[in-house]
């Protein structure tokens, strides 16, 4: 049985105010050709379908014609919600569209039914919290996430002699996180990956880089497009798996190419202008992170930026002036006992990176005496 593992297609997603719903247009256009190259028997998508639990009309409209498109394939579809979807709103007429092989779970009920693909039975348990499978079985001690996926894990009967794959979306204990995810403070929602025991294969959504938890039986596959920039040196790609009847698991993944790229840039604002920095690149088309090295404020730096990098996301600066912000704290400390003089004198050169001259010493001197005196 032949399958394509997806996850956290997040449609309907902005990032730092960009939409990302052309991208997204684009990669599920790509994700679909992949499907046409491979003829998987199942594509799974493991949950945050959409970004939000009340998606926009435009990514609405996305899904329904990603669905279209797939009911269309000779591949079963599999889908689950995430964190980010509404689980109702998401299996809104999922029994109606169940005839043309688009399978979405519904909420969950304590109940869970295989389907059956050439002799794999797939188990579909969407994103749950402790407090969803504590309201089905009342006498389970369920008081963790860990507790709550393995009384769902148990009540679904599992019969090892078989072949069974999970789809599910939580978070797996050790995973690698990124910035465009949203985990729990404090992280109490993680999952042993222990619970997964009874399982050939399960697909995961949640995290978004792709990674094996301690083997290649528990996957993530990933986003497949970068939704942080601390994503920008990742790959995305969808995961290719086939599992046989004699359990035996191969995986594979096949890169997907964004439309446009998510990088970050870094160096002096000359330098990033200069034509050199940027031909031959695709930099002017990317959504790109720039970093100004420079020690003075750059006037209208990211209108002017935007003229050789048109999808500037986000602009910074690294100088002595950012670095010494990292030290305001200590400086706070000091307020007690520096003198207001003092004071200014630290503010002036954390603004300009130099000290005061003398007469602007003077100035400020006289400004401060009559402030305290109440004559200003
Ligand atoms: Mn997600």
């Amino acid at each position: 049985m032949k399958f394509i593992h997806l996850s956290d297609l997040h449609i309907g997603k902005r990032v730092n105010e960009f939409s990302m719903c052309e991208d997204q247009k684009y990669i599920l256009r790509q994700i679909l050709q992949i499907i046409d190259d491979e003829e998987p028997d199942a594509v799974i998508i493991a949950g945050d379908v959409y970004d939000k639990s009340i998606p926009s009309t435009e990514a609405v409209e996305l899904l329904d014609s990603f669905l279209y498109r797939l009911s269309k394939r000779r591949s079963e579809v599999f889908i689950i919600s995430g964190n980010h979807d509404s689980p109702e709103r998401l299996s809104f007429g999922s029994r109606l569209i169940d005839g043309s092989g688009i399978h979405i779970a519904p909420v969950y009920s304590g109940e869970i039914k295989p389907f059956a693909v050439k002799g794999v039975n797939i188990y579909l348990l969407p994103f749950i919290k402790p407090a969803h499978v504590r309201r089905f079985f009342e006498d389970e001690k369920i008081e963790s996430y860990t507790d709550a996926m393995r009384v769902a894990i148990e009540k679904m009967g599992v019969d090892k002699a078989q072949c069974n794959i999970l789809v599910t979306h939580q978070f797996v204990t050790g995973s690698d996180t990124t910035d465009s995810e949203d985990l729990s403070v404090g992280g109490t929602d993680n999952v042993d990956a222990s619970v997964f025991e009874p399982f050939d294969y399960v697909a995961l959504g949640h995290l978004h880089r792709p990674q094996n938890c301690g083997s290649e039986k528990i996957r993530y596959c990933g986003t497949p497009l970068k939704y942080s920039f601390s994503e920008a040196n990742d790959r995305k790609s969808v995961t290719v798996g086939e599992l046989d009847g004699e359990k035996q698991l191969t995986v594979r993944t096949v890169d997907l190419t964004p439309q446009r790229d998510m990088v970050k840039l870094r160096g002096m604002y000359n330098e990033l202008i200069s034509k050199s920095f940027y031909d031959g690149t695709s930099y002017g088309e990317d959504y790109v992170h720039i970093t100004l090295t420079d020690e003075d404020d750059i006037p209208d730096a990211v209108t002017k930026l935007r003229l050789a990098y048109k999808n500037l996301m986000k602009l910074e600066y690294d100088n002595t002036r950012t670095r010494a912000r990292g030290q305001s704290e200590a400086v706070a400390a000091d307020v007690e006992t520096k003198t207001p003089l003092e004071l200014f004198d630290d503010l002036f050169a954390m603004q300009n990176n130099e000290t005061m001259n003398e007469q602007e010493r003077g100035y400020i001197s006289q400004l401060i005496e009559s402030v305290w005196e109440g004559e200003a």
